[in-house]
């Protein structure tokens, strides 16, 4: 057992449009950030993780960059970010950035210069192929289905040929066959930050680098649209590892720096570990999605299905004992700012259960081996938007793009749309990226803007931390509790083993935490009715923390009750 900085603390992820307002226009910037640095320092995490802040015509909220080097203009100057960047180690803290470099916004000067003609030096850095041509129409290279839907091909009037783009056409894959942009890579969008201090970086779309040179169409499983899911030719493309030891020895492993790749569509544990075996010197963590799509339908995330707590428990176990024996390492997450609130998903947010299967769910995470990351908002329970909210108040391009396709395929058809809509409340990437609600004053006092760039929800009066910080029994007191019993406890929280003792059960998750001679049991109810508590296991044992303040029969689990015995 190793124990490493990236390891111990809790990571806060912070979305700057979202969190705080510094200047009254109505959108979170990075002084914003840099005001509330004491109330971060005060949940307890040790590590900061800032979402892109990058200059940015934001199509995808500036997962599409046009300029590695400078700030988007609304949230500030690099100034601000160094400014941020002393201020977290002035405290104690560690923070690290997004690195987004499968592609760049099609504003990038790279990109511009790529597609002004064949001849230009850079035309190469980006992925251009010609079209095919079936019985007289011009079709892309292949099928593949984009993640914002349509085709990853875009046309190019005046280059002539397609070029690729694995999420909008706005955001162009770079080519990372080219040995230039590798290096344009490792200095403009990596050593740039490293050298201001980042200690790191949250690394996006880790496993799509590399590509399948040959383009092969995928099989046809959507028979009413053209463009087929692909995944699995996108990701784990041929070059991928020798791509990420590439960086890691030419750039990573120059700093003390940490790594935490986003891993979709990577099943097969051995093949992770390729990615976080410290031996194999890429990254040091990913993101498995497993628990976080577990909701996801067949035909797209906005369908969503029922899913039983014994599919959860399988996903769980599969990435907690996934270390065991060898030098990898794993994650715990329910949020981040492509998902929808966890108390929606995996607790209830009914007025009577919201904050007790909040304070469960902190149990969880907190608990569980691994690196635990929480998303702003989700110390204090923050719920996702009511249903009532038409579809006018989503930004989010994934769903708006969702939602007007099925108005399109059906000729708005208020059916299906309300079918769509009932996933997007659900799903939708929009949940996480409301306001974060500071307290019961206008807008959340999230900024003092008439109009926020996205809503405020209607509860912040009830739920904001203001008013939690004041309350020892709320949420976001229980969340700091519990993150200093993961540090206190951290040899067995973070490093101990993992076991579940309940696997068929479809209401309650007991697993055993162990290190040497220690030994924790954690029960939790997810569901809204009591369920038998195992008090055999426990025996000799004592609670060290509940969700429930006025202790009820320990034999019974109350709804969305969660122990920890010890
Ligand atoms: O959000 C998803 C499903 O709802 C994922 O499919 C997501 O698009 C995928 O995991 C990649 O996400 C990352 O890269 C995207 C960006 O839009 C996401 O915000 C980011 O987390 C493109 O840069
Ligand atoms: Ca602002």
């Amino acid at each position: 057992m190793t124990k490493e900085w990236w390891k111990e603390g809790v990571v806060y992820q912070i979305y700057p449009s979202s969190f705080k307002d510094s200047n009254g226009d109505g959108i979170g910037d990075i002084p914003g950030i840099t005001s509330e640095l004491d109330y971060i320092k005060s949940l307890g995490v040790e590590i900061i993780w800032v979402s892109p802040f990058y200059k940015s015509p934001q199509y995808d909220m500036g997962y599409d960059i046009s300029d590695y080097q400078d700030v988007y203009e609304k949230y500030g100057t690099v100034e601000d970010v160094e400014a941020l960047i002393q201020g977290c180690h002035e405290r104690g803290m560690r923070i690290i950035f997004d690195l987004v470099v499968n592609h760049t916004s099609h504003l990038h000067a790279w990109f511009q210069e790529s597609a002004s003609s064949k001849t230009n030096p850079k035309h190469d850095w980006y992925i251009w192929r010609p079209a095919r041509y079936v019985n007289g129409e011009r079709l892309p290279p292949c099928n593949w289905r984009g993640f914002f839907g349509g085709s990853v091909w875009e046309w190019d009037d005046n280059i002539g040929e397609y070029y690729l783009h694995l999420f909008a056409k706005e955001q162009p894959d770079l080519n990372w066959e080219n040995p230039e942009v590798r290096q344009a890579i490792y200095n403009d969008a990596m050593r740039f930050w490293l050298d201001k201090g980042a200690d790191g970086f949250r690394i996006d779309t880790v496993n799509m680098y590399s590509k399948r040179l040959d383009f092969p169409d995928a099989p046809v499983v959507e028979p009413d649209t053209r463009w087929q899911p692909a995944y699995d030719l996108i990701c784990n493309g041929p070059r991928m590892h020798e791509f990420l030891r590439e960086m890691n020895d030419e750039v990573l492993s120059k700093y003390d720096a940490m790594t935490v790749g986003e891993l979709p569509h990577t099943p097969d544990p051995a093949h992770v570990l390729r990615y976080v075996s410290a031996s194999a010197r890429q990254l040091q963590q990913v993101f498995q999605m497993d628990l976080v799509f577990l909701d996801f339908g067949e035909r797209s995330k906005h369908y969503p299905r029922k899913w039983a707590l014994t599919e959860f428990k399988t996903a769980l176990e599969k990435w907690q004992n996934f270390i065991e024996g060898n030098d990898g390492w794993t994650t715990n997450f329910l949020e981040n700012h492509d998902t929808g609130r966890s108390v929606s998903r995996y607790g209830s947010d009914s007025p009577q259960f919201a904050a007790v299967s909040a304070k469960m769910l902190a149990v969880f995470l907190t608990t569980l081996t691994g690196t635990t990351y929480v998303y702003q908002g989700q110390e204090m329970g923050m719920v996702n938007a009511p249903k009532i909210w038409p579809i006018e108040e989503y930004k989010d391009i994934e769903t708006l793009n969702s939602y007007n396709e099925v108005k399109q395929i059906t000729g708005n058809d208020k059916v299906a749309l309300e079918e769509v809509m009932k996933g997007i409340q659900l799903t939708a990437r929009d949940h996480n990226r409301l306001p974060f609600q500071w307290d019961a004053s206008a807008n959340a006092g999230f900024t003092t803007a008439a109009k926020p760039w996205m809503r405020v929800h209607d509860n912040y009066r009830e739920i904001n931390a203001s008013q939690q910080s004041e309350d020892p029994t709320s949420v976001l007191s229980f969340w700091k509790n519990m993150i200093k019993l993961r540090k206190r406890y951290s040899e067995l929280f973070v490093h101990g083993s993992f076991k579940i003792c309940d696997f068929e059960d479809e209401n309650v998750l007991t697993y055993v935490k162990e290190h040497g001679k220690n030994r924790a049991i954690v029960m939790l109810n997810f569901s809204d009715t009591p369920q038998k508590a195992n008090v055999e296991l426990v025996r000799d044992m004592a609670i060290l923390v509940s969700n429930y303040t006025c202790k009820s029969d320990e034999s019974y689990l109350l709804p969305y009750e969660g122990r920890v015995y010890i």
